[in-house]
């Protein structure tokens, strides 16, 4: 008998009451539309209808998928080290991941989001959170490659990050857990009025894309989870769940779900912009990393910042209130029409919606129901806009289809629910297999969605693929969500775990995705473009070698006079032309993984190399038929030998 914990057991009973299918040995559940496969097959050389950029969570990756055929299209490295790319193996990427704890090569991502002019998805940009370091990485939609990654100071569990304003104004990153602001030895006990936490808006460049933390917003020691920027008639506002107003530091799973309510926070930033040209602000010292990936050299810079402007909503009036909301919310989403926030209630049996033009009016009115920490809290009654009476248990996340409709994930009742914004009134209900997070329509979190397809992405997989021992890969699900009612599509599984995804029409990335970098622009300090460049050069300990790599030679491709405790940095130089033909590089017992050089440009792989010998060096990458000739050797001598540098 296979022994089901508690909450396995409590969501596979309530999904099956929810969904009226009894049998479980029929895992399509009848929901399955007879020509689904027609649906997702895209043919042979065919292209996808849209791209999904699918965070990896733990994996700290970005994976990018083409809808609707689930086909896995490329992982761009973010905030892990990947050994497949060389990404923060190689000299130039290694700054990436520099940050005030050190060379931190991991993380755990939650919420790519594209950047937006005009309220509408631009396909310029994916922002993407990294919650444990606190960190937002700018992700380039021309290369695929990660061009920036900020470290967010004063913060603790990234998470309500990274969401775009919408004309990509600031990238909005709030912190989910409070914590000592500055950090300081002090006795956990003592967490109540004293940790705080952080909302910080880093300003976006519309040419570069590069980012400025621009100020931050103190907010009292509450957990702060999920965040959705106004849209429409609501731009210039932030709404972020919170939880925990118990400010419990202990036992958080009782103590902190005591409150019948707790808050959005909704945050006015235009507001804060005129506080800050106001010069309302303090300067507080904060050490963070800035790392920037430059276009022309293709090299990565890491700076420390050491100062930060903040601006403590506990002191300055009208720039945060508080909308009670049932209970814990989790997910905050704005509608369309920027009217409508919903608070998606963990433990609560209802979907709150604020409405946002009464609270206007009750912050005109100044209606409120008492304050917490001097930030006003407004009547829950003057704020409701509806309510969507039990649509399934566990909400997590909402999106919009542009057509009047929403889609909320159920943890516990294992489902997509889509219910009207306005009536309220639930329309259609599909399970998922098993347990959805977020789910993404294309757009569906701007002012234009695609209402297309909805992909929910399971936590729990179970039976749905062969079993691969004791952990199964994350499940997403596609259903059509054109017609009036839900249709289930296809299963494809994920890396890492998928939290969020933003999804776009292919025709808004496509065409923007650069093919070759040009040799001639080339700008690396280390490119070896042409035959005389080639060359090896010592250095006391250190040696630099500058080979070129073209099919199907590496020049050179013998080396002598290396020495044990010698520090040897490989510069390699792909002098190709042509779309899609890197080459790769390795060596014997390099520690710093491989290299995977595109065409026109130029990497570094430092190797120290332990063992006298001669060692062989090759290209990774098939590229030629001639791919396996694409080698070399390097003769290592004794520490204190005289064998002459030649190449
Ligand atoms: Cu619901 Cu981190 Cu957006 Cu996961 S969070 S599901
Ligand atoms: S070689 S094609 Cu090892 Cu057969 Cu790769
Ligand atoms: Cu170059 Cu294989």
């Amino acid at each position: 008998m296979k022994k089901l914990s508690l909450p396995t057991v409590l969501f596979m009973t309530l999904a099956t009451v929810f969904t009226g299918c009894k049998d479980q040995g029929d895992k399509s559940n009848g929901a399955l539309t007879s020509n689904a496969a027609e649906r997702v097959y895209v043919e042979p050389g065919q292209y996808d209808e849209f791209y999904a950029f699918l965070s990896g969570g733990f994996s700290g990756q970005m994976s990018v998928y083409g809808i609707p055929s689930g086909r896995l299209l490329k992982v761009v490295p973010v905030f892990s080290q990947d050994p497949e790319k060389g990404y923060g193996y190689n000299e130039e990427t290694k700054p990436m991941l520099n940050t005030t704890h050190g060379f931190i090569p991991w993380d755990d991502t939650h919420h790519p989001d594209m950047s937006q002019t005009n309220g509408k998805l631009d396909g310029r940009w994916i922002f993407m959170n990294g919650n444990n370091t606190p960190r937002v990485a700018r992700i380039s939609l021309s290369t695929f490659e990660t061009e920036e990654i900020m470290e967010i100071p004063n913060s603790a569990g990234n998470h309500n990050s990274a969401f775009v304003t919408e004309n990509t104004e600031y990238v909005v990153a709030g912190t989910r857990f409070s914590v000592p602001i500055p950090q300081k030895d002090m006795p956990i006990k003592d967490y109540k009025g004293n940790f705080k936490a952080s909302l910080s808006f880093l300003s976006v460049d519309q040419d570069s894309g590069e980012m400025d933390l621009s100020f931050q917003i103190r907010l009292p020691g509450f957990n702060y989870d999920l965040a959705h920027p106004g849209r429409d008639k609501s731009h210039g506002w932030i709404f972020i769940t919170t939880y925990n107003t118990e400010e419990a530091h202990t036992l958080q799973e009782v103590n902190a779900s005591q409150n019948d309510k707790d808050f959005i926070a909704a945050v006015n930033w235009k507001k804060a912009e005129e506080y800050i040209k106001e010069g309302k602000f303090k300067t507080e010292k904060a050490e963070y990393a800035h790392n920037i990936f430059d276009e022309d050299t293709h090299m990565a810079t890491s700076t420390i910042k050491d100062e930060v402007r903040v601006l403590d909503a506990s002191e300055l009036p009208g720039l945060v209130y508080f909308l009670p909301t049932p209970k814990s919310p989790h997910g905050c989403d704005v509608d369309p029409t920027g009217e409508y926030i919903i608070g998606n209630g963990k433990l609560s049996a209802d979907l709150t919606v604020h409405s946002f033009s009464k609270m206007l009016d009750a912050i005109e009115n100044e209606k409120f129901d008492g304050e917490a920490y001097n930030i006003p809290i407004l009547n829950f009654e003057d704020v409701l806009g509806g309510t969507v009476k039990q649509p399934g248990l566990g909400p997590l996340h909402t999106e919009f289809d542009g057509k009047g409709n929403a889609y909320t994930t159920f943890f516990i009742s294992s489902e997509v629910v889509k219910w009207n914004v306005g009536t309220w009134e639930v329309l259609d209900r599909k399970p998922t297999y098993y347990s959805p997070g977020h789910l993404s329509i294309p757009g569906g979190n701007s002012q234009e969605p695609w209402g297309k397809y909805v992909l929910a992405m399971n936590k729990i997989t179970k039976d749905r693929y062969l079993p691969t021992g004791p952990e199964m890969n994350h499940s997403a699900q596609l259903y059509d969500i054109s017609g009036e009612k839900m249709e289930l599509l296809s299963d494809f599984p994920t890396i890492g775990e998928p939290h969020y995804a933003s999804m776009a029409p292919a025709d808004l990335i496509a065409p923007n995705s650069k093919k070759i970098y040009k040799l001639s622009e080339n700008k690396h300090p280390h490119a070896a473009t042409s035959p005389a460049d080639v060359r090896v050069e010592r250095d006391g300990n250190e040696v630099h070698v500058y080979m070129t790599m073209v099919r199907s030679h590496l020049n050179p491709d013998n080396i002598e006079g290396i020495k044990v405790g010698d520090k040897v940095y490989f510069h390699l130089t792909n002098l190709e032309q042509d779309f899609d033909v890197p080459h790769g590089f390795a060596v014997i017992g390099a520690e710093n993984a491989e290299l995977l050089v595109m065409p026109g440009s130029t990497e570094t792989l430092v190797w120290e190399p332990k063992k006298v010998g001669v060692w062989p060096f090759y290209c990774t990458d098939f590229c030629s038929a001639l791919h396996q000739e694409m080698s070399g050797y390097i003769r290592v001598s004794p520490e204190g030998s005289n064998t002459e540098l030649k190449w």
